[in-house]
């Protein structure tokens, strides 16, 4: 079998038929982050510059977009190898005004098979809502992610909340529009453009 028909099967909502292709593909030997990378997640940028050009619309992303997390729930047990020791917590949530939220939930599942208890607010997290689950959780590294270039201003205003609240977390930016020169212009520790590079930062945060 080949990625391409999980690619497809994606811009065609088979969400019934997407865990049994994947189990297919993994059993066939393809290697999971080429699964992922080929088969779940260039189908959405694929759609998102059809969106761009006006030859796609909201409904086809959000189909996609359901599509994708079936997919993405079928690929989580290779995605996470248990390790024995926690590594520490991670709070992690979508910024205040903002519902994409593939990224950041790979970015969690990431960070959960490296280890990391992984406290996952959701979507639209305003920034008191951060500050809340970083004290309860004392949690080492706040996670925040991006996807529209008007909600990343909440990114630095959830940066400053954790600073008043007196919190001393280390912040950890990304999603589509974050670039490194944002994030350290914002005062975040650190920035990455995937998952795999957000679960190397965590592990350099951590360990401080
Ligand atoms: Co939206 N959307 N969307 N959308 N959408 C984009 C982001 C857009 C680029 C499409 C486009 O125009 N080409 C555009 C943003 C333009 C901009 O701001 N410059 C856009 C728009 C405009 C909108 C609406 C405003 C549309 C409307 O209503 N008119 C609206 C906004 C709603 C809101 O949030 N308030 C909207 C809505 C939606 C849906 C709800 C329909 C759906 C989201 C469903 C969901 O997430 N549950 C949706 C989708 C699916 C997309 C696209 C097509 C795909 C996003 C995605 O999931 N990509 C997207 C176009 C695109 O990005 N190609 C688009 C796959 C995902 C794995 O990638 O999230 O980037 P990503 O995560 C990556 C990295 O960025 C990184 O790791 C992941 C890969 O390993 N990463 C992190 C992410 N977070 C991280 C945190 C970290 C580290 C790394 O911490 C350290």
């Amino acid at each position: 079998m080949k990625v391409q028909e999980i690619f497809d099967a994606v811009l065609a909502y088979k969400m019934d038929r997407l865990p049994g292709l994947i189990r297919q593909a993994l059993d066939e030997g393809v290697p999971v982050e080429q699964v992922l990378q080929e088969g779940l997640i260039a189908p959405l940028d694929d759609l998102g510059q059809r969106f761009s050009r006006g030859e796609a619309f909201v409904p086809e992303l959000l189909m996609a977009a359901r599509t994708v997390k079936v997919g993405l729930e079928e690929l989580r047990p290779a995605l996470a190898r248990a390790e024995a020791q926690p590594m520490g917590t991670v709070v992690i949530g979508t910024v205040q005004g903002d519902l994409h939220d593939i990224g950041k939930n790979l970015v969690a599942m990431m960070l959960e098979g490296a280890g990391f208890r992984v406290v996952n607010l959701g979507v639209d997290v305003k920034p008191e809502a951060f500050v809340q689950a970083a004290r309860e959780n004392a949690a080492q590294v706040v996670c925040m992610s991006a996807l529209l270039t008007t909600t990343m201003p909440n990114m630095e205003r959830t940066i400053q909340a954790l600073r008043e609240a007196g919190l001393t977390c280390r912040t950890m930016v990304g999603g589509a529009p974050v670039t490194p020169k944002f994030a350290s212009e914002i005062g975040a520790d650190g920035y990455s453009d995937d998952a795999p590079g957000a679960v190397q930062l965590a592990r350099r945060l951590v360990a401080g």
